[in-house]
């Protein structure tokens, strides 16, 4: 397969490259792609130093899949152009994810829905991804009527800029800031811009992005999310109301048994997940296991994951090894 990476030199692109090396995906050739201040520097993939390239050049180059994490308005603006020459874009922006005839995939869960037509694939936000991954079980069980979220998310979310405010601030250097406020020593209760009814974006992905990988728009789902100054990945705390009765030994069984899920749930021995473990690991932990006492049928507990990983760059290429080893994308020969 050639393979484009746009962004490839960016938080999530340098993932993505790390993970297509490490999961042996079968790339002939690398095509790393960023902006115009990137063009003509080197990248290293598997011991070979590949040219960062433009977008208009990437096209001429005629991938056979384009991993996109660019940004939105890069996806909206060259997703389609990529298409038009016959490549499959699996994009990593929110910039198709609600598009109706577009399908947003979690692997475990909905990738038996994809077809040879599907040229434009999204991958979602990666708050929802770890979320619906430990979810998605549970509602095939129980049925799962209301969903309320809290986030506690890394900065790595926000992109390089952020990374470096932080190291910044902790060092006393000055320098540009990817947040309205200092992150070092603080929590804000604001990741990505303010819409609706005094929602952010990121707390309307987790509502609608669930609604559609789980196909049931019935659900009942409100969020806070909160950015924390760690880099490790993003944790959740999330209450679940079921149709159902459970008890809470099913539960940890049905998520000891899901592809992807590591359940850390031994209090005794102060067990649970956290950011600054699951970094670099492609699993979902889970623990903080318990029924909530004050309602019928509720449940909490505590989501952690890797962000760039599994919640970005590992859910990317797991949905491009599902469009190889199914036939959906075949290599094309250049000459
Ligand atoms: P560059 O490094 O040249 O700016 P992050 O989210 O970690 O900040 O990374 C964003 C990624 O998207 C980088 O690889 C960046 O390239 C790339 N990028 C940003 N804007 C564009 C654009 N207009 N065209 C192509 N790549 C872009
Ligand atoms: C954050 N979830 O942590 C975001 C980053 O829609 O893919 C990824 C944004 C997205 O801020």
């Amino acid at each position: 397969m050639r393979v484009a990476v746009v962004g490839a030199t960016g938080m999530v692109g340098n993932v993505m490259l790390q993970i297509l090396a490490e999961r042996n995906f079968p790339v002939t050739e690398l095509i790393p792609v960023a902006s115009e201040r990137s063009v003509g520097n080197k990248i290293e993939f598997k011991g070979t130093d590949y040219t960062v390239v433009g977008l208009a050049t990437a096209v001429e180059m005629k991938p056979d899949i384009a991993l996109f994490s660019a940004g939105g308005n890069t996806s909206l603006e060259w997703a389609p152009k990529f298409v038009e020459i016959g490549t499959t874009v699996i994009d990593n922006s929110s910039a198709w994810r609600m598009d109706p005839s577009k399908k947003l995939i979690v692997p475990e869960i909905n990738a038996s829905e994809l077809t040879e037509e599907d040229k434009i694939i999204a991958n979602p936000n990666c708050s929802t991804i770890q979320m619906v991954l430990a979810l998605a079980p549970l509602h095939k069980k129980y049925e799962i009527n209301r969903l309320v979220i809290s986030t506690y998310q890394s900065i790595t979310g926000t992109g390089v800029k952020a990374v470096r405010q932080l190291e910044n601030e902790a060092n006393g250097v000055d320098g540009e800031n990817a947040y309205p406020y200092q992150i070092h020593k603080n929590a804000l209760p604001h990741c990505d811009v303010f819409e609706e009814a005094g929602y952010t974006k990121e707390e309307l992905k987790l509502v609608r992005e669930t609604h559609k990988i789980l196909s049931d728009p019935s659900i009942a789902i409100t969020a806070t999310c909160v950015r924390i100054p760690v880099v490790g990945g993003h944790s959740e705390a999330v209450n679940i109301e079921f149709d159902n009765h459970f008890t809470v030994d099913e539960v940890r069984n049905i998520l000891s048994e899901t592809d992807g899920v590591t359940v850390q749930d031994n209090t005794e021995n102060n067990e649970y997940p956290m950011p600054f473990y699951s970094e670099g690991k492609d699993d979902v932990f889970v623990g903080r296991i318990r029924r909530d006492l004050s309602r019928e049928n509720a449940l909490n507990m505590f989501i952690v994951s890797d962000n760039l990983r599994k919640g970005a760059a590992t859910n990317t290429i797991q949905i491009a090894e599902y469009l190889v080893e199914n036939n959906l994308v075949k290599a094309s020969v250049v000459a």
